[in-house]
């Protein structure tokens, strides 16, 4: 084979749990997929389920440290299987949305030296001004976001300049609290980066933009000139511009990667780095997404996202850039008590199988005898509450339900909740609709045909799980030739199709679409509740 035909693009993502990277030859075939799980393959961060939980239990935070020393162990196994790192013409990966990252003055001049005989750890061990970077899962920093939507006229009106009101989770609301809390580490930081802007930079051996559509989950970026909004700056923490650098769009080149990696494991010198992007619209991409379609993404927190031509920014859900179209938006909903949940429950309710955890799935009716259940482990974000809620065909509340009806009781308000909130934004369930599942979970039939059953419509899924990587490993490709006006479906039309993996079961509708009402009413009555 000539050299061109043995060319491959790199697709990393920086998820909550571990480092995952997958690579895709010319034909867009994958051809080579790996991983660090952050909990046992390095154990000496002493993280749970990738992150370490505070004692006030809303604080959340990873090492930043760990994510470095996971790149070092990630291209070590590549390696040690034998991938051949000349063949990649251009990389591109995701991070979990929102995390930020603090790097230390005098850091970009570290990244600009890389020592090609040390790894990336030792080198970047005194590079970060705040060592815990706060990730999407923190909940604590409600008072910068009253501060915040305050400053700019309310929660719609932050909705209207960012695509979002304001959330916890989001970044500029993270770097408020460290501004209020962490002064002089604030003073000491001359870069804030994304996850993903922060991993580009570690691969370009310089500070990498933040990519507009991973910049959309901050709280300060405006969604329609893609630039910062000054309002926000102002209302966050002083001298921010200048910290957080000109966002980038999602497609750009960045430069060519670092010549740590061609010294040390053989990249060609002109491999290029393509922007990084959150996780979600990574995982947009990879799944090749088109308008219509509804993706339901089944990983350690669970996202719905839709491709949108018009955004209308409202009160609930995110409006985000496309991240591979730049005339269009995505609308995401986040919801926190996603995989987490579903293991606990295994665990307690099926013997840690997802087997038994299956069989109940099968043997148990559609609707649950009208039984259902809300389970908020931890503060939700859609809707803001917490608990676990338990409701008899009556709406009357329960203390216990039976294994198999927790079970059931669990999948089916899980993706009650995913439809009554993706129509709340003006989403339809209409003739043709494919609803495409990704993620972890996305391996089990059983919980697919629950999803497939509540929304009435068949489910496809890509033959990986990992549509974040998949994804970023094709918008490296399409980073190459975006300037010339190629398309990103263009660039994918050759890939393998989404699969048909389950169709609804006959009566499903009739069953899902009174139970869905319901639904609504009891997670009302929930959030009512927990208001008072
Ligand atoms: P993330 O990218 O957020 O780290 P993934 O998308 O890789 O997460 O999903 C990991 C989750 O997938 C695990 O936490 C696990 O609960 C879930 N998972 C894996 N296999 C199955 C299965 N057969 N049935 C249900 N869930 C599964
Ligand atoms: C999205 C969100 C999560 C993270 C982690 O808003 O917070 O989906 O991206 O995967």
């Amino acid at each position: 084979m000539d050299s061109q035909t043995n060319s491959c693009y790199l697709g990393f993502d920086f998820s909550t749990q571990q480092l995952k990277v997958l690579a895709i030859d010319e034909r867009l075939e994958v051809i080579h997929q790996n991983n660090v799980l952050f909990d046992s393959e390095l154990p000496e961060f002493r993280t749970q389920g990738g992150v370490h939980v505070h004692g006030d239990r809303l604080t959340v935070t990873s090492p930043v440290r760990m994510w470095v020393k996971a790149v070092d162990l990630i291209l070590q196994k590549m390696k040690n299987n034998g991938f051949d790192f000349s063949n990649v013409k251009a990389l591109s990966g995701s991070g979990q949305q929102h995390g930020s990252v603090y790097w230390k003055k005098g850091a970009r001049q570290v990244l600009n030296y890389l020592d090609p005989e040390k790894p990336l750890h030792d080198i970047l061990q005194d590079s970060f001004a705040v060592q815990d970077s706060p990730v999407w899962m923190d909940s604590s920093t409600t008072a910068q976001c009253h501060n915040l939507e305050a400053a700019v006229g309310g929660a719609q009106k932050l909705a209207d300049i960012t695509g979002s009101r304001a959330y916890e989770r989001f970044t500029g609301n993270q770097i408020a609290k460290i501004y209020k809390t962490k002064p002089e580490e604030y003073n000491q930081t001359e870069r804030i980066s994304l996850v993903s802007s922060f991993a580009s930079s570690l691969f370009l051996g310089d500070y990498a933009g933040i990519d507009y559509s991973d910049g959309s989950g901050m709280n300060l970026m405006d969604i329609f000139s893609k630039q910062w909004s000054e309002p926000c700056l102002k209302a966050t923490a002083p001298q921010l511009r200048d910290k957080l650098g000109d966002p980038v769009a999602s497609t750009a080149v960045l430069g060519p990667v670092s010549c740590y990696y061609a010294k040390r494991y053989g990249f060609p010198n002109d491999c290029k780095v393509v922007a990084f992007t959150g996780d979600n619209p990574g995982s947009l991409a990879g799944m090749k997404l088109k308008e219509g379609d509804i993706a339901v993404s089944l990983g350690t927190s669970d996202t719905v996202f839709l491709w949108i031509k018009e955004p209308k920014p409202a009160v609930e859900g995110h409006i985000l850039c496309n991240p591979v179209d730049c005339q269009s938006y995505m609308a995401l909903i986040c919801f926190k008590n996603g995989s987490l949940t579903r293991e606990r429950i295994r665990n307690e309710r099926a013997q840690g199988s997802w087997e038994l955890f299956s069989n109940a799935l099968r043997s148990s009716p559609m609707g649950n005898n009208g039984n259902i259940g809300i389970y908020f482990d931890a503060m939700e974000i859609t809707p803001p509450a917490v608990g676990v809620h338990r409701f008899d065909q009556h709406n009357k509340r329960v203390e216990s339900f039976s294994e198999e009806v927790e079970i059931r009781a669990l999948v089916e308000g899980q993706f009650l909740a995913k439809r009554v909130h993706a129509e709340n934004l003006g989403y339809k369930i209409i003739p043709g609709t494919r609803v495409l599942a990704t993620g972890g979970a996305s391996a089990n039939k059983h919980i697919l045909q629950v999803l497939a059953d509540v929304f009435g419509a068949p489910v496809y899924t890509i033959d990986v799980a990992n549509s974040a990587c998949l994804g970023c490993a094709y918008r490296a490709m399409h980073g190459l030739v975006a300037e010339n006006g190629v398309s990103f479906t263009e660039t994918v039309s050759r890939a393998l199709p989404p699969q048909l993996a389950v169709t609804p079961t006959p009566g499903a509708q009739k069953v899902y679409t009174s139970m869905l009402k319901r639904y609504a009413d009891l997670e009302a009555r929930v959030l009512r509740e927990s208001k008072q």
